[in-house]
């Protein structure tokens, strides 16, 4: 299996609970290297266009909200199948429903302050990057 990127949020839960270590070795754990990494505050834009595939959701104005309440870090992971195995150690959304030893099940605090986002197909991961990296940040 080849070596791909897949993209990663911090979330704001996890930057106000200081874990953002933690969520980071859980990931290296995985298999994952980080190969570019900042910590930023979102605006309106960025949230409402990073989130733009949820506008209809009931839940998207909250989470527009929620990803705007602190600082998240923002992260492109290398690794073999890096999507799904981002996905894999992330757990389901709901850590409800998530497995043990998933960032999520292990972590989050609801199913909104879920932790972490990862990309759900390599096609998004290429767009989520750009979106937030200029290829000379990432540094494999
Ligand atoms: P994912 O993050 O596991 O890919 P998505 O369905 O893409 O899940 O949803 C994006 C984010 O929206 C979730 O990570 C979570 O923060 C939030 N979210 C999803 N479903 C709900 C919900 O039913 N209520 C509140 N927030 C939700
Ligand atoms: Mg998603």
């Amino acid at each position: 299996m080849a070596v791909t990127r897949t993209f990663s949020i911090i979330k704001p839960d996890a930057t106000r609970r200081n874990i953002t270590g933690k969520v980071t070795a859980m990931l290296e754990e995985a298999g994952l290297r980080v190969v570019a990494s900042k910590r930023i505050h979102m605006t309106k834009d960025q949230a409402e266009g990073f989130y733009g595939v949820h506008r209809e959701r009931p839940f998207f104005n909250d989470l527009v909200q929620f990803m705007m309440s602190g600082p998240v870090v923002v992260q492109v992971l290398e690794g073999e199948d890096a999507v799904a195995l981002n996905r894999k150690v992330m757990g389901a959304t709901n850590p409800a429903n998530a497995d043990a030893g998933t960032i999520r099940k292990e972590l989050a605090e609801s199913i909104e302050a879920n932790t972490v986002h990862g990309s759900d197909s390599e096609e998004n991961a290429a767009i989520e990057i750009a979106f937030f990296f200029k290829p000379d940040e990432i540094v494999g």
